[in-house]
């Protein structure tokens, strides 16, 4: 699978997301058809130092079970110590290319809100961006204002091709409005975290979308 085809489904979690235990979870989601994972591990009562490695580690074995790439959020240090297969940064965190620099050719995604954010991240040598929030969400405190799947289509036809999800808010109703709108993908936190048994049921939405685009 090239990266274009592994961000089709994309779970992002961390345990906080999780009402059982974040391994059982994955697997589930795992078993039915995520196609990249993301560990972020934040907000309240987020795990900090031996106990999150240990965790990264439990969740980075079962994606190497299933050979779904393993990306850690914001924690580089954490990534490079875990040979991850990339890193996930905002807008907030270390200067693109700096981390560019420290992970050399592993995968690595920028959060994007608009066109200018977007050209940055991939002069600066993102492998992709993560654009939202597409939709109201109350997962992630402090998100900024929604923009709905029309900024992937501004981003598209502003000459953005790189590989690209979107994020925030989405589930089996409203995620083909992401892929028509030029998303290579859809980014999901709670939608799988709290119901990982329905995973099969997004999983097929986005093959069948993408199947007839
Ligand atoms: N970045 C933008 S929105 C968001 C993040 C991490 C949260 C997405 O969570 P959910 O539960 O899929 O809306
Ligand atoms: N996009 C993705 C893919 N992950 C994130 N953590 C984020 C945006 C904020
Ligand atoms: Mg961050």
């Amino acid at each position: 699978m090239n990266l274009r085809e592994s961000l089709q489904l994309y779970f992002v979690m961390g345990s906080p997301n999780c009402e059982k235990h974040p391994a059982h979870v994955l697997e589930e989601a795992l078993l039915g058809g995520v196609t990249m994972f993301q560990f972020r591990e934040k907000g309240m009562e987020a795990l900090e130092g031996d106990a999150k490695v240990e965790l990264a580690h439990e969740l980075q074995h079962l994606c190497r079970k299933y050979g779904v790439s393993f990306i850690v959020n914001d924690d580089v240090e954490l990534a490079l110590y875990m040979n991850a297969d990339g890193v996930h940064i905002g807008q907030e965190d270390e200067p693109i290319e700096i981390v560019r620099r420290k992970i050399g050719n592993r995968i690595l995604g920028v959060s994007s809100h608009d066109v200018n954010e977007a050209r940055v991240a991939l002069e600066s040598g993102a492998d992709y961006l993560g654009v939202g929030p597409m939709f109201p969400t109350n997962t992630k405190n402090n998100c900024s204002e929604v923009r709905g799947p029309k900024i992937i289509q501004l981003l598209r036809t502003n000459g953005i091709d790189i590989p690209l999800v979107g994020i925030g808010g989405i589930h089996t109703g409203n995620a083909s409005q992401v892929l028509e709108a030029g998303a290579d993908g859809v980014a999901v936190i709670s939608e799988i975290s709290k119901h990982p048994f329905r995973t099969e049921n997004l999983a097929q939405v986005v093959q069948q979308k993408l199947l007839r685009m």
